[in-house]
């Protein structure tokens, strides 16, 4: 194997007193955890857009990122000498999948037939790797959104044309996913939106992106690929608007358009934040209609209002997220893909090591938190009792349906006025706390 991390050994478990900064504290994969060792639990993957591609700037200054494996040139050469980079980065690091979007991995060439060639080309590179190292595809997805012509959307671009350059896009993804065994499949809304609805027909774009979606479903079926679509909401950014806004919208659209039997949601941290809403009431939202599929898990910035894609350090967040997961019983197709870049300050390649440790030990205790949480129970039968009246009687009749206004008028004439009863929204923060 290569050497372009030369100062970097493979990460390994060490232990909570280890002060060894290229360690494990908590992870420690092979450790079993309600009855799945940690790797399993967990399903890490890291993407290839942040870790390989991302220069760290932002939009008042340029990037700052050490990347001396990189000629900085947009040529398949450097594509694919990126891809050696990118497999010993996910052996060292002990990362078994990963993620990609097709412009990521491999450049936009002279016309679309030389992009596809090129894409291939590159496709087989990763192949090889895999082959090589036992590392695997979590998803992977089109980037729909950078180039100029998607400025107004892609299947939900007002010219037909573009739209059929996202389709081709696509096929292509899609079919590399396929070849490469991936798990997943994501689409992601991306410029899916609007800036302004002076000049948008909203009903005809969300047509137009059901009819998208319904495609790529018909492609899988035709060549074969059983892994599952994803879609990931995002209230805004690029967009003033995204339809794919948050987990009930999704969860709306794919109702109303027949699709919610071919996709899950991959939810992201950073963008429930932006919609205005906990982690955890999005994937409540998603696992209650059976929809949870997949993570993106990274956090955003309390001060700072857009998608900083920062790693994940808070332990209350990651077992929230572990409880939600363990309850759920587990990934099936989906993992928790770290879609996190470093600061623009951490720019040297040892930062790209801290910034996964770290995310790596917030969700090991995330996850032993959250497992001993839920087998004692605690949490469960205090919900479970303050729904009790639910259980027998008038309300249990309430949950068959066998009640009228008429029957719960009589019911309620019936009875003493009832009396307010204590959440202990306090006495279960305090009880939480003692788990942390
Ligand atoms: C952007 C999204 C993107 C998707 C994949 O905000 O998070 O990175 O995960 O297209
Ligand atoms: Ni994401
Ligand atoms: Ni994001």
């Amino acid at each position: 194997m290569s050497d372009f991390f030369p100062n970097i050994p493979k990460i390994k478990y060490e232990g909570p007193d280890s002060d060894n900064p290229f360690a494990f504290k908590h992870y420690n994969p092979d450790e079993v955890v309600a009855g799945k060792s940690m790797r399993d639990h967990l399903r890490f993957a890291a993407p290839y857009w942040h870790v390989m591609r991302n220069p760290l700037g932002d939009p008042f200054g340029e990037g700052t990122a050490l990347t001396p494996w990189d000629d900085g040139s947009d040529s398949l050469d450097n594509a694919l000498a990126r891809v050696p980079v990118f497999f010993e980065f996910l052996e060292k690091i002990d990362i078994d999948l990963y993620c990609f979007h097709d412009r990521d991995i491999s450049p936009e060439g002279k016309s679309l037939g030389e992009t596809h060639e090129m894409f291939g080309r590159v496709v087989e590179e990763f192949e090889k790797f895999q082959k090589e190292t036992g590392k695997g595809l979590l998803w992977g997805t089109a980037c729909l959104f950078g180039h100029p012509r998607y400025a107004h959307g892609a299947a939900t671009s007002p010219s037909a044309d573009v739209y059929a350059y996202a389709a081709s896009q696509v096929k292509h993804a899609l079919e590399a996913t396929h070849r490469l065994g991936g798990t997943g499949y994501v689409f992601w809304g991306g410029r899916e939106g609007y800036g302004a609805l002076i000049n948008t027909d909203m009903k005809r774009e969300l047509d137009h992106l059901a009819r998208f979606l319904h495609l790529a479903v018909d492609h899988a079926k035709k060549i074969g690929f059983e892994g599952q679509f994803f879609i990931e909401p995002k209230p805004r950014e690029p967009t003033t608007h995204q339809y794919d806004s948050d987990a009930a919208a999704c969860l709306n659209f794919l109702r109303q358009y027949d699709l919610l039997d071919h996709f899950q949601l991959n939810i992201e941290t950073n963008h429930a934040t932006l919609a205005g809403h906990t982690m955890q009431h999005e994937l409540q939202t998603a696992i209650a209609a059976g929809a949870l599929g997949s993570i993106d898990a990274n956090r955003g910035d309390e001060l700072l209002g857009w998608d900083t894609d920062q790693f994940p350090t808070n332990i209350y967040e990651t077992t929230s997220v572990m409880i939600e997961v363990l309850r759920m019983g587990g990934f099936t197709k989906g993992g928790l893909n770290f879609d996190a870049k470093r600061r623009r300050e951490s720019h040297e390649p040892e930062d790209l090591f801290h910034a996964h440790i770290g995310g790596m030990d917030a969700f090991a205790r995330g996850l032993k938190i959250a497992a001993k949480i839920i087998e004692d129970g605690k949490f469960a039968s205090f919900i479970k009792e303050r729904y009790a009246s639910f259980d027998s009687g008038i309300g249990a009749q309430v949950e068959t349906g066998e009640v009228s206004l008429d029957s719960l008028d009589a019911h309620a004439l019936s009875i003493e006025a009832p009396s307010l009863r204590s959440g202990r929204q306090e006495y279960l923060e305090n009880l939480l706390n003692s788990y942390l």
